[in-house]
């Protein structure tokens, strides 16, 4: 803008040196303004940023947090699953064992009620033999006390189904079921399947019999720790080679194979088995 001289005389007025800074200042402030706005962008850009970087590694760690508890949740109740089970499992083996504990001990009190009786019987055939001896009684004595001793033993020891060896006695089965009810067999004829303790009834057993058979061995309770229905442990040396292998993790119970060795099976594959019985005569 032009300044005009009041005065009249026409000519402009010179421009002061303060009216030539103005607009340089003015520019320098706008400048300064813009680089002050910018910067501020910028550091609105960089905190939002921020947050956002933040905030999204939050929500990761909270789906991880979420992830881990769903998973824990479904392990606890695998555990609670598994320990409801197991229990079930205990109890029902804890009244199995209570109920062949009280089969035993009244198998052991039939024993002694046979035992007396045999015991009577067999006074009476000496007294009668010793009467026979003097000539004071029959000539011949009551041979009817040795057919009370087989009826009282039905299985021994003139049962041709059962075979002695060394005091036992073992009877080849002549069909083939799976291992439960071989054993439940062998049970309900006042015997179980057989135990093989000494290597000496190992080879009596193999050669025995004509196929391989289940024998009362079974890691059901605890794969790998194999036991004898008695409890007892088996010798590592009567297994096969390679044997205990436990096949297509499915062979828990035990057979006697044809080559005078131990072999685990499945437990519902059919075979014959050995009963055996302790009775000494
Ligand atoms: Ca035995
Ligand atoms: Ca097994
Ligand atoms: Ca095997």
């Amino acid at each position: 803008m032009v300044k005009v001289n009041i005065c009249g005389t026409g000519e402009p007025l010179k421009k002061t040196p303060s009216d030539q800074d103005g607009p340089k200042k003015r520019s320098t402030a706008v400048a300064f303004m813009y680089v002050a706005l910018a910067v501020s962008v910028a550091l609105l850009l960089v905190i939002l940023t921020f947050f956002i970087i933040k905030s999204s590694r939050l929500e990761a760690e909270i789906e991880n947090v979420q992830l881990k508890d769903l998973q824990m949740s479904s392990e606890l109740k695998k555990l609670d699953m598994e320990l409801s089970k197991t229990s079930s499992e205990t109890s029902a083996k804890l009244k199995n064992l209570e109920m062949d504990l009280e089969r035993q001990d009244s198998q052991i009190q039939d024993m002694q009620a046979k035992d007396s009786e045999m015991s009577l019987k067999l006074s009476d055939l000496e007294d009668q033999l010793m009467k026979v001896a003097s000539g004071r009684g029959p000539k011949t004595a009551d041979v009817t006390v040795m057919d009370d001793f087989f009826t009282i033993y039905p299985d021994l020891p003139d049962d041709p189904d059962w075979h002695s060896f060394n005091g036992h006695h073992y009877y080849f089965s002549k069909t083939t079921t799976n291992w439960a009810e071989a054993n439940e067999w062998c049970r309900s004829r006042d015997s179980y399947l057989a135990v093989i303790s000494t290597s000496e009834e190992k080879t009596f057993i193999s050669r025995s019999m004509t196929e391989r058979s289940w024998v009362g061995l079974s890691d059901s309770e605890a794969e790998g720790i194999w036991k004898w229905t008695t409890g007892e442990s088996v010798q590592g040396s009567f297994w096969a080679k390679g044997e205990p292998n436990n096949d297509k993790n499915s062979e828990d119970c035990g057979e006697i194979m044809n080559n005078d060795y131990l072999n685990d099976s499945n437990c519902e594959d059919h075979k014959y088995w050995v009963c055996e019985k302790d009775f000494v005569i």
